[in-house]
């Protein structure tokens, strides 16, 4: 098989952000733009000759197209073996454990996540490592210098492959192993999980609705909840991934799940509602007529991890990114382990897992996961959570109020401002930034501001420093308002405004989110001048 060579010239623009490189689909599918970036990504990888890649991708538009053009440039540079998704499919987290399993060099994961598909809509190219998730900066740099400076790429002259049937073929000297995109994932789940348990639950009449709005998650939530686990037929609704995600906007939260919101919210509620996102990692969990936030998520799967056989043991620690809510923390005091703060971004986990210093840890955007593997996991924390509603046998809405009881309750909402001028939000930062020194001492209305800073994030293991991570500011009544730009979106710029407050009060934890929060909202606006900087008045998206 002839490889060829063929001349390119760079991309200026590829530079990855919190999860891959992320742009629109017709940006993607310039002339060479794809095939730049993966000779980027391989140029990169040490020992790629002989070794095993792994590639897959949340099934999206244009997810056929570069399968087939990332199995050709692999042949072309000299990996042994490709191990890729029937169909070309692999959500994040089996990608994540595929690696681990086949101890694989590394993976490339087609996907934009949450964020919307279709040809009008996004797509993205991440690459994962040995330890099976996200590159960290380091080599994401790599990248991106390396796609600017690009002159050529290498790809065999070969036919497209069948994708739609498991088995082995070759491709010139690397062999492709077309694989079922389930049966590892869900191998690992049943070590983790007592599936036992949850199959008596589902016996006994337990109902439950898990929303895949139509992307990768349908397959493994079909053939682990109602193949493996007995939930009634119809318990997996969207679950055939589509590549525009049925027009769904694949983000599970309350604004974009709204059918699942309105059947959780309403008299027929069943007993538990989940859903998951574009690529499988992030999950919503839904009792009845209660939205669990992901920051209470964390904390309470932290404190009843044990009760699942993955976890039995003592946790070694726990971690969360800054802008999650505190409740994590106040659980890891309880149980006498660490809680480690890190930047918004799976990759900063990584080195808190590989270590062993942690075992849980998550994200206010709806992603938690374990040291199972190094990705978040949809799929997992909802089979956890079925997990410890099979063995307490109490309500899901029961478990949260226990929680708020015992360690006090963290109202918690975000606004997002999405599609702003780049450069007013830069400047809005920036302008952030330089009150920070005379803000403490400081009111607005009702709160005074205690402390505040630009959030730098020292790594433990490894020790080396990110700047800029966010603006937090901490006011004395418990309160905190954190401001950080996006790095997942694909057009001008998503400002992120977090905002929390601490009750420690059982009589007040059924008062509403809003109510709690306006006086932080208003004091977060006024700080930050969102209004006269933007020109909104209201956030694009409150969840
Ligand atoms: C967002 C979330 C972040 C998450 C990232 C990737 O990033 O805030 O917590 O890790 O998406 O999630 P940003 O930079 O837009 O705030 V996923 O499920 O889209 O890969
Ligand atoms: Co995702």
């Amino acid at each position: 098989m002839v490889t060829t060579r063929i001349p390119t010239t760079p991309f200026s623009d590829q530079r990855p952000g919190t999860s891959g490189l992320r742009k629109k689909v017709t940006v993607f599918q310039q002339p060479r733009y794809v095939e730049n970036f993966i000779q980027s990504i391989f140029d990169n990888v040490d020992g790629a000759e002989g070794s095993t890649l792994v590639i897959g991708g949340d099934g999206r538009f244009f997810n056929d197209a570069v399968v087939q053009t990332a199995i050709k440039m692999a042949a072309a540079h000299g990996f042994g073996r490709v191990l890729v998704g029937q169909r070309g499919l692999l959500s994040t987290p089996a990608a994540s454990c595929v690696i681990r399993k086949h101890k694989a060099i590394g993976g490339l994961v087609l996907s934009a996540s949450h964020n919307p598909g279709g040809p009008d809509g996004d797509f993205g190219i991440k690459f994962n490592m040995a330890h099976g998730g996200p590159a960290p900066e380091a080599f994401t740099e790599a990248v991106f210098k390396r796609a600017g400076a690009l002159t050529e790429y290498k790809i065999v002259d070969a036919p497209d492959i069948d994708l739609g049937r498991i088995g082995s073929i070759k491709v010139g000297e690397m062999t492709v192993d077309v694989i079922d995109p389930v049966a590892d994932y869900a191998e690992l789940m049943e070590q983790l999980i007592d599936f036992e348990a949850i199959a008596t639950l589902f016996r006994s009449g337990f109902r439950m609705r898990f929303d895949a709005l139509s992307a990768i998650t349908g397959p493994y939530a079909k053939a682990i909840l109602e193949g493996r686990l007995g939930a009634p037929a119809g318990t997996v609704v969207n679950g055939e991934p589509k590549p525009d995600f049925g027009g769904h906007h694949p983000d599970p939260n309350p604004v974009h799940a709204h059918d699942l919101m309105e059947l959780m919210l309403g008299p027929d509620a069943p007993d538990f509602g989940a859903a998951s996102d574009g690529d499988g990692d992030r999950n919503m969990i839904v009792a009845p007529g209660l939205f669990v936030t992901p920051s209470d998520s964390l904390a309470i799967l932290t404190s009843h991890a044990h009760l699942a056989p993955g976890y039995a043991k003592v946790l070694a620690g726990v971690a969360r990114s800054m802008p999650t809510s505190r409740a994590a923390d106040r659980v890891a005091k309880k149980l006498g382990i660490n809680c480690f703060e890190t930047p918004t971004g799976w990759k900063f986990f990584a080195n808190l897992l590989d270590a062993g210093l942690i075992t849980l840890c998550g994200e206010e955007s709806a992603g938690t996961g374990s040291n199972h593997i190094r990705e978040k996991d949809g799929l997992w924390a909802v089979l956890l959570w079925l997990n410890i509603l099979a063995v307490t046998k109490k309500p899901a809405d029961q478990i949260v109020r226990e929680h708020w009881a015992a360690f006090g309750r963290d109202y918690y909402t975000r606004h997002d401002y999405e599609e702003l001028e780049t450069g007013p939000a830069n400047e809005l930062m920036n302008a952030l930034r330089e009150k920070l020194p005379a803000l403490p001492g400081q009111r607005f209305g009702s709160l005074t501001v205690q402390s505040c800073d630009d959030f730098a994030y020292t790594d433990p293991v490894d020790k080396s420093v990110t700047p800029k991570q966010g603006i937090r500011i901490l006011f004395k009544e418990d309160a905190r308002a954190v401001f950080r730009l996006s790095g997942t979106g694909t057009s001008g710029a998503t400002l992120r405004v977090y905002l929390e407050r601490f009750e420690p009060d059982a009589g007040r934890h059924n008062l509403s989110t809003a109510e709690v929060l306006a006086p932080v909202v208003q004091a977060a606006n006024e700080i930050a001048e969102i209004a006269a900087r933007t020109g909104r008045s209201e956030p694009s998206v409150i969840t």
